[in-house]
């Protein structure tokens, strides 16, 4: 099935984070196809005073079923060094990877949301997701193209930062 993730990052060397955990996918059963360009973009959510954050989106393809995919993410996050049980919700991090969409999946448990909530409503996910697919839509058939068009730009910039991350040979 085709995914979409979202990778986050601002603690130590943003840009060497996201692409660790680019690099650490395959070996988890998670093909990278297509990586957006880097986004430096303003924190949104508990903690606001906190440094900018290193956004990223990628198109993955995988067999994992989706409890299994958050526990791939999940399992990267731990090695990169994300303290995922004392670490404060929202506060800043070495890596965070979202898992934002799973083809035309929607799915609840007590673990994980399909679509991410975050796919559509941040600024700091639409604007990687629509450059990988402007036409991308949630599975009832809402286009991101549209979410995005009717969110406030303020206390939510995002500025393009860099080229995309490379992808694992
Ligand atoms: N992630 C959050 C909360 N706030 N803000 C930005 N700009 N980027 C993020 O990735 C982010 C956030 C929770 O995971
Ligand atoms: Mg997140
Ligand atoms: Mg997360």
């Amino acid at each position: 099935m085709i995914g979409y993730l979202g990778l986050g990052s601002n603690v130590g060397d943003p840009r060497a984070n996201l692409q660790a955990a680019v690099d650490a996918l395959p070996a988890h059963g998670v093909r990278v196809l297509a990586s957006s360009a880097t986004y430096d973009t303003e924190p949104v959510g508990q903690v606001l005073d906190q440094p900018s954050v290193l956004n990223a989106c990628l198109r993955v393809e995988t067999a994992l079923a989706p409890e299994e995919l958050l526990d791939a993410c999940k399992a990267i996050e731990r090695a990169l060094g994300r303290d995922l049980e004392g670490g404060l919700r929202h506060g800043p991090r070495p890596i965070d990877i979202d898992l934002l969409l799973l083809g035309d999946l929607a799915y609840e448990s007590d673990r994980l949301t399909l679509p991410h909530e975050q796919a559509t409503a941040r600024r700091f996910v639409l604007i990687p997701l629509l450059e990988l697919d402007f036409d991308l839509t949630t599975p009832d058939g809402t286009r991101l193209s549209d979410c995005l068009a009717v969110l406030p730009v303020a206390g939510e910039a995002v500025r393009r930062e860099g080229d995309p991350l490379r992808l694992p040979v």
